[in-house]
């Protein structure tokens, strides 16, 4: 810790639990066989994040069950780990019978291309876990002040470029896990290791990264993965068709806190190009880095970005150079052209097929008249491929033999959910976080309100001609920018019950954050503020000039900044 800040301030508290907390050990295994309570105790609760569990309590229910004077409805919700989103059908049928019996029945799939349950109690968290690792699947490190899941565009197959950087991600994601046999030793039953005997974290040490660490691989022309939002991001470089190498980003990041402009979501920088056999030493040097230098004072200001802010690109470039012996090489060109998840049937470099399946917000469950659940269920037990999460929530079914396709299709539309169920691409672009019940932090509704925000959107599209175009719009309940609404082209962001801070103008290949239109408003008044905004853009944008490109060039004013709205739409 040799931060200049970190001399003069005090740490922050969960520096202090994580060095006291015996690689991660603390008193988690004494607090699970409490059966007195549902919840475990605040520094467990920092503790268990790294195990990829989070406490959390029904906010539905808090009104009444604090009249009833009850202690609020835990329960836990687990992120699974799963590099580059992928998972066989067995894997899949645990997880779908794990949801129904250990967990609420839900699966729902995140915007870091993996899974989650939700409203575990406390006695079911060692049967699911147990459950994962039967299927050959853990949470360690999924959340928590570590590398977290890698990202890496889905389907391998579609190219052996795919292929080769779905290894890369995979490689660098086992490569920087912690050392801690803590998870085994809690969750598992694992032997203990011997009393007096010092685990060492190599990469990490005892107080692990001063804050979470997020790392993305994607493949030009597509930015699906939001590269440029990631602490550490690898860029494909393509020559004569195959994939030579990477361009490292570093420095992404989206959180920010209302009224605090200290806090920002920034874009990654270019740092160099590097070949495939050199990513994981520049990862730990990355890593290392971070480590050293972030701030581990103050939470708000401990992700890589405030590091690369604050000491610049230059000093950090160095640092990494020479922790790694490597001297990176000039950044190549590359060029993006979207975000979206390709839908439908697609068919692939090794000529099978995969199938993009639209997921709103993620939320696998059954709801009356759209089995989405049964569906996949069934889907998983005919199939001999496998699934790819991908990062806007949606799944593929990859590896489909063309004879197998009309098998697929079938259960697909049995439940409504084949090609015949047209969406509009509004809807096939947007994401919301989970937002309430669930997540403590929210100050609005999210995935609950979505529907109705797309169904009000939809209709003006129409109403302006534009109901096929593609235009990305993304919600969240608070501004931590869990579903990146900061890179849509319409961007809400919850400030209150019922209030959101409205964003527009990202483009559409993730490359520019969008700006502030309105500090506050309501999803309607957010509609009435939009209309006049699509009708000129349906008449006046130029040929192929995506809406938030428009935003940014003809109605945003020159004065607007991600913080401020400036003097006004120009309309
Ligand atoms: Fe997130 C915290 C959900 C992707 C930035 N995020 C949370 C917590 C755990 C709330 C909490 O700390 O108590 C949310 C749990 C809600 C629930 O009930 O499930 C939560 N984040 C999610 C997910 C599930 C949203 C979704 O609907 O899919 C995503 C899980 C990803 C995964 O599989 O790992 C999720 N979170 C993101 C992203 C997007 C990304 O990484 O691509 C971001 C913005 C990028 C970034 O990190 O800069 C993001 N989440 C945050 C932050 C703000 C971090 C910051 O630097 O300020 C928090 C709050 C915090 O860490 O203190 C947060
Ligand atoms: Fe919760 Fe905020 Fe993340 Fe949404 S953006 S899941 S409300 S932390």
């Amino acid at each position: 810790m040799s931060s200049d800040q970190e001399a003069t301030k005090p740490l922050a508290a969960n520096e202090n639990i994580k060095s006291a907390s015996n690689f991660l050990r603390g008193t988690i295994a004494e607090e699970l066989r409490d059966e007195s309570t549902g919840s475990i105790t605040a520094d467990n609760q920092q503790l268990t994040k790294f195990h990829g569990l989070y406490m959390q309590d029904d906010r539905d229910l808090r009104k009444e069950r604090r009249q009833a004077k009850l202690e609020k409805a835990f329960s836990f919700m687990l992120r699974v780990r799963l590099p580059g989103g992928r998972c066989t059908p067995a894997q899949w049928l645990m997880l779908d019978k794990l949801a129904d019996e250990q967990a609420n029945g839900s699966l729902r799939i995140t915007t870091r291309q993996t899974f989650q349950f939700h409203g575990i109690l406390k006695g079911n968290l060692k049967p699911l876990i147990k459950g994962m690792d039967d299927a050959l699947m853990d949470s360690i490190a999924a959340c928590g002040d570590v590398n977290r899941n890698i990202m890496a565009a889905p389907n391998p197959e579609r190219t052996p470029a795919h292929a080769a950087m779905y290894e890369h991600a995979k490689r660098l994601s086992e490569h920087t896990l912690p050392k801690t046999r803590a998870y085994h030793e809690i969750w598992l039953d694992g032997e203990q290791v011997a009393g007096g005997e010092s685990e060492v974290e190599p990469l990490y040490g005892a107080t692990y990264l001063p804050r979470k660490f997020k790392v993305g691989f994607a493949i030009p022309p597509s930015n699906d993965v939001d590269v440029y939002s990631q602490d550490l991001g690898f860029i494909g470089v393509m020559e004569n068709g195959e994939l030579v190498g990477y361009n490292v980003t570093v420095g992404g990041g989206l959180g920010m806190s209302h009224g605090n402009e200290a806090t920002f979501p920034r874009l990654a920088e270019p740092l160099g190009y590097v070949t495939p056999d050199q990513i994981n030493a520049i990862g730990v040097a990355i890593i290392e880095t971070q480590r050293d230098y972030g701030d581990r004072t103050n939470r708000k200001h401990a992700r890589l970005k405030y590091t690369i802010e604050d000491r610049g690109l230059a000093w950090f470039k160095n640092e990494v150079e020479s922790r790694s012996g490597i001297t990176l090489g000039e950044s190549r060109e590359v060029n993006f052209t979207t975000i979206e998840d390709p839908h439908g049937w697609q068919e692939c470099a090794d000529r099978t097929w995969f199938y993009g399946l639209h997921i709103l917000s993620g939320r696998i469950k059954d709801r009356e008249g759209w089995l989405m659940k049964t569906a996949l269920r069934e889907v998983a037990e005919v199939h001999t491929g496998d699934f790819r999460l991908t990062p806007t929530q949606n799944v593929t079914i990859s590896g489909v033999t063309t004879d197998a396709k009309a098998q697929i299709e079938t259960i697909l539309e049995k439940h409504g959910l084949g090609g015949e169920n047209k969406q509009s691409r509004l809807r096939l672009n947007s994401m919301s976080c989970v937002a309430l019940p669930t997540c403590g932090l929210a100050l609005a509704e999210s995935e609950r309100i979505l529907p109705e925000v797309l169904e009000k959107f939809d209709s003006v599209l129409e109403e302006a001609g534009l109901a096929d175009d593609a235009i990305s719009l993304r919600m969240t309940g608070c501004p931590n920018g869990c579903a990146r609404p900061y890179l849509a082209e319409i961007g809400f962001v919850g400030k209150a019950p019922g209030k959101y801070a409205l964003y527009i103008g990202a483009s559409y290949n993730g490359s520019r954050l969008n700006r502030l239109v309105s500090p506050k408003c309501t999803v309607d008044e957010a509609v009435e503020m939009l209309r006049p905004v699509i009708k000129k853009y349906a008449t006046e944008r130029n040929e192929g000039e995506g809406f938030g490109d428009f935003c940014d060039r003809v109605v945003l004013p020159a004065d607007a900044t991600f913080h401020s709205i400036g003097s006004g739409l120009q309309l």
